[in-house]
C-alpha cells in the first residue's frame, strides 16, 4: 500500500529514508530532530554543519549514519503564527521537497513525522490533513511507499472531534464488540454461493451425493458468473479510467494489482476489495456486490466495515479521509 499511517518512533523505521522535522540551522534541536541526532550519532551533525542551513519549506539530504534508515531528509516546516502567514503553503512545500529528494535519491520507502506539529505549534488535525493530502497528491505521480509516523496518542483523540458524525454512526450501527472474521468470511462465501447456485438435492443423511447431484454442482459452479477480478476489470473499463488510476486511488500497490489482473480467481482481502469499491466510486449496492464477489459482506459488528460503509453511503470516496477516520478509530487501513 503506498501510504501507511503508523504509530511508531521514526528512529526505529527500516526504510530508505526518514524525514526530520528540522529547523533552518540544521544543527539539531528537540523533538524528533533531537531523537534522530541522538540515534544517528555525531557523524550526522558533522554532515549537517557542512550544508549551510535550509530555508523554511525546503529540504536537504544526508546519510543516516547509525540509524536503520539509509538517508535522513531534513525538511523545515513553518512555525505556526495563526494561519495567515502562508503556513499551509510552506508546510505543503516542505513535504513536497522531501518527497522530491527521496525520489531523486532512488528511495522506494520513506517515513515522515508530522512536520511542524510539535514545537512549531501547527494545530494537530490541520497538520495531519496537510500531511495526508500532500503525500497522497505526490504519490499519484510515483510508486513510492510512504509511512506517516504518528508519535503521540493525542492524534487519535482528535479523531472524535474530526469525525463526530462517524462516532454517532458507529454508535447507531455497532452491534457487538467482538467479531469473528472467519465466521464473517464464511457467511459472505455462503451468501455468494446461495446467490449463484441452484439448490442441490439433499440425499439421506450421511449419504454420498449421487452422480446427478455432482453434475448439477458442477453446472452451478460454472454458472457462478464473474469472478472478483473480472468484475473489477469490467468496472474499470466502464468508468473509462486506467488500471493505474484505479489502483493508485485504491492505495493498492502495482504488484498486487498485477496479481489480481492475471489471476481470474484471485481472492483479495476484505480491505482490498473495499478499497477498490472506493476507488471505483461505487454506490452502496454495487460496493456490496463487488465485496460479495470476494466472499465478504459489510458487517454491523465491525467498526471497520461501519466506517467504510458510512463513507460510501455519504458518497465520500476520498480514501485518505477514510483512512484517517479508520486510523482515528483504531482500525487497520484500507488498501493492499
Ligand atoms: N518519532 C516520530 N515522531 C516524533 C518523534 C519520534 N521519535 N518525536 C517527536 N515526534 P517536533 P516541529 C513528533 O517538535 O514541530 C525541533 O527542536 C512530535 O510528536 O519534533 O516541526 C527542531 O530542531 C510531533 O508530532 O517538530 C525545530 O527547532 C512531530 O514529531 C523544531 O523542533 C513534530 O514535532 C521543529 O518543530
Amino acid at each position: 500500500m503506498p501510504l501507511h499511517i503508523v504509530r511508531n518512533d521514526i528512529t526505529t523505521m527500516k526504510v530508505d529514508a526518514i524525514v526530520n522535522a528540522a529547523n533552518e540551522s540544521l544543527l539539531g534541536g528537540g523533538g524528533v530532530d533531537g531523537a534522530i541526532h541522538r540515534v544517528a550519532g555525531p557523524g550526522l551533525l558533522k554532515e549537517c554543519k557542512a550544508l549551510g542551513g535550509c530555508k523554511t519549506g525546503q529540504a536537504k539530504i544526508t546519510k543516516g549514519y547509525c540509524l536503520p534508515a539509509r538517508y535522513v531528509i531534513h525538511a523545515v516546516g513553518p512555525v505556526w503564527r495563526g494561519g495567515s502567514y502562508g503556513e499551509r503553503d510552506l508546510l505543503v512545500s516542505a513535504y513536497q521537497a522531501a518527497m522530491a529528494l527521496a525520489l531523486e535519491n532512488g528511495c522506494e520507502t520513506l517515513a515522515f513525522p508530522l512536520i511542524s506539529a510539535g514545537a512549531y505549534g501547527y494545530p494537530l488535525e490541520q497538520a495531519l490533513k496537510v500531511a495526508v493530502d500532500t503525500i497522497w497528491d505526490a504519490l499519484l505521480g510515483c510508486d513510492m511507499t510512504v509511512y506517516l509516523v504518528i508519535f503521540e496518542p493525542a492524534v487519535c483523540t482528535i479523531g472524535y472531534k474530526l469525525f463526530p458524525d462517524i462516532s454517532a454512526y458507529i454508535d447507531d450501527h455497532y452491534v457487538e464488540e467482538h467479531i469473528d472474521m472467519e465466521v464473517e468470511r464464511h457467511r459472505g462465501a455462503m451468501a455468494l454461493a446461495a446467490a449463484s447456485m441452484q439448490p442441490i438435492k439433499q440425499g439421506p443423511a450421511g449419504a454420498l451425493p449421487c452422480e446427478a447431484d455432482l453434475q448439477s454442482l458442477e453446472d452451478a459452479l460454472d454458472q457462478m458468473g464473474e469472478s472478483f477480478s473480472q468484475m473489477l476489470l469490467r468496472k474499470i473499463d466502464e468508468r473509462g479510467i486506467t488500471d493505474a488510476q484505479c489502483y493508485k486511488k485504491a492505495n493498492i500497490d502495482r504488484k498486487l494489482f498485477s496479481k489480481i489482473r492475471s489471476d481470474v480467481h484471485y481472492r483479495p482481502s476484505k480491505s482490498t476489495a473495499m478499497a477498490f469499491a472506493i476507488a471505483l466510486e461505487l454506490p452502496l449496492a454495487e460496493a456490496r456486490e463487488l465485496l460479495g464477489k470476494a466472499g465478504f459482506a459489510f458487517s454491523g459488528a465491525s467498526k471497520f466495515d461501519i466506517i467504510v460503509e458510512y463513507f460510501i453511503a455519504h458518497q465520500n470516496y476520498n480514501i485518505f479521509e477514510i483512512n484517517e477516520a479508520l486510523f482515528t478509530f483504531g482500525q487497520g487501513l484500507l488498501g493492499g
